[in-house]
C-alpha cells in the first residue's frame, strides 16, 4: 500500500465523545501529562470505532506518516489567541490538550519537552507573536509561511544518543500539531520522506547517509548547538525504514563533502516540492506526524495578531522506545 492510499483521517462519532470527556483528567495538561498518560488513554479508547483503532494501530506502527483526528471537541470557551509561545492558564483548551495525551499514549508515544525550548512547557501556542515581545524579526515570521523541515533539526537520531556522547536528547519522534482556531484556513504542508528519498539516484541516497552536512539549531531553542558533520539520513532507527532530519534554511553542506552530496541535498528539496498534500489543522483536530518520516512546513496564516486569529498547540512525543537525558526531580516529561 502506498502512503498516499492510506487512511490519514478519522473522525471521532460525537455520540461517543460526552463519555471519553468525562473520564478525561481535569488538570493543567502542562504539569503532569506523563503521568496521568494511561488514564487520558483509557478515556479516549472508547471514542474509537474498530477500525478507527486498526487507523491508529497503523500509525503506530509506522505504516501511516501522519494522522489527522477530528475530535469535534467544544471550543467555545476559548479567550483571545495569545500573542507568544508560553502556554496560557486557561482550562479552555485542557480537554482537548488531554485528549491529544490520551491518543498519543494509545499510538504508543508519551509527551516530551526540551528544557531548552520554551523553558520545557509541555505545550506550546504556534501564534502570531506581537512584535513588542518576541522583537520585530520574530513577529514578522510567525504571520509568513515556513518551508519543509523537521523538527529538532540539529538533534540526535535516537541512535546517536545511544551510542553514548551527545549533550541533547533525541529530536521528536512525533510532532503532534492541536487545532484551536484556524479562520482562513492556513494549510499544513505535509511530504513523505520515502517518497522524495525515491527520486534520489543510489549514490545521492548514499551521500545522505554520510557525515558531509552541517545542521544549524531551531531557532525556538535557547543555546542551540549547530551539528557539524553530520548525516541527514538514517537507515538503522527503529520502526522505520527510513528516519531524516531537514530544513530548507537550516542544512548546508561542509566543506569537505564531494559534490553528490550537494546534489543529493538539492534533488531532496526539489522532489519535496511535487509532494506536499495540504491539511488544514482546524478546530478540535489533532494531528500526529511521524517528525523524521514526514517533512513539514506550512502556508502563510496572513497579517493579524491576538484576536481571533488561527491558534495551534504544538507538542512532541516519543515512542516507548525513545530515551534522552533526564534530570532527578524534573517532571517526567520534560528533557534535556
Ligand atoms: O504552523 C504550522 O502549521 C506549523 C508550524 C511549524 O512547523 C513550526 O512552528 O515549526
Ligand atoms: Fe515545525
Amino acid at each position: 500500500m502506498s502512503v498516499l492510499d492510506a487512511i490519514q483521517e478519522i473522525a471521532i462519532d460525537p455520540a461517543r465523545l460526552p463519555a471519553a470527556l468525562a473520564a478525561l483528567p481535569t488538570g493543567d495538561p502542562c504539569l503532569d501529562p506523563v503521568g496521568l498518560r494511561a488514564e487520558a488513554g483509557a478515556a479516549m479508547q472508547g471514542v474509537l470505532s474498530h477500525s478507527d483503532a486498526i487507523t491508529l494501530r497503523h500509525f503506530a506502527d509506522g505504516q501511516q506518516p501522519w494522522l489527522v483526528i477530528r475530535t469535534g471537541i467544544d471550543l467555545g470557551s476559548l479567550p483571545e489567541t495569545p500573542t507568544d509561545f508560553p502556554p496560557l492558564r486557561h482550562n479552555a483548551w485542557w480537554p482537548l490538550a488531554w485528549a491529544t495525551v490520551g491518543l498519543m499514549s494509545l499510538a504508543g508515544a508519551r509527551l516530551v519537552s526540551y528544557q531548552s525550548e520554551n523553558n520545557g512547557a509541555a505545550f506550546v501556542n504556534l501564534v502570531a507573536q506581537s512584535a513588542g515581545v518576541a522583537g520585530a524579526g520574530l513577529a514578522e515570521r510567525s504571520t509568513k509561511s515556513m518551508r519543509g523541515h523537521t523538527d529538532g533539526v540539529s538533534l540526535p537520531f535516537p541512535t546517536e544518543f545511544a551510542a553514548g556522547g551527545e549533550e541533547q536528547s533525541p529530536a521528536p519522534d512525533l510532532l503532534v500539531l492541536v487545532g484551536l482556531r484556524n479562520p482562513s484556513g492556513t494549510m499544513t504542508r505535509l511530504a513523505p520522506v520515502s517518497s522524495a528519498l525515491d527520486r534520489l539516484t543510489d549514490d545521492q541516497y548514499q551521500a545522505m547517509q554520510e557525515p558531509w552536512f552541517n545542521i544549524a539549531p531551531q531557532r525556538t531553542f535557547v543555546n542551540g548547538r549547530p551539528r557539524v558533520g553530520a548525516p541527514l539520513l538514517s537507515c538503522g532507527e527503529p520502526r522505520h525504514g527510513v528516519s531524516m532530519r531537514f530544513s530548507h534554511s537550516s542544512v548546508t553542506v561542509s566543506d569537505e563533502a564531494p559534490p553528490v552530496a550537494c546534489e543529493a541535498l538539492e534533488a531532496f528539496a526539489a522532489a519535496l516540492l511535487g509532494l506536499y498534500t495540504n491539511v488544514v489543522v482546524g478546530p478540535g483536530d489533532i494531528c500526529m506526524i511521524h517528525n523524521r518520516q514526514v517533512i513539514h512546513g506550512r502556508a502563510a496564516p496572513g497579517p493579524g495578531v491576538g484576536g481571533v486569529t488561527r491558534w495551534l498547540l504544538r507538542t512532541y512525543g516519543w515512542m516507548s522506545d525513545t530515551t534522552g537525558s533526564h534530570r532527578h526531580g524534573d517532571p517526567a516529561h520534560l528533557h534535556l
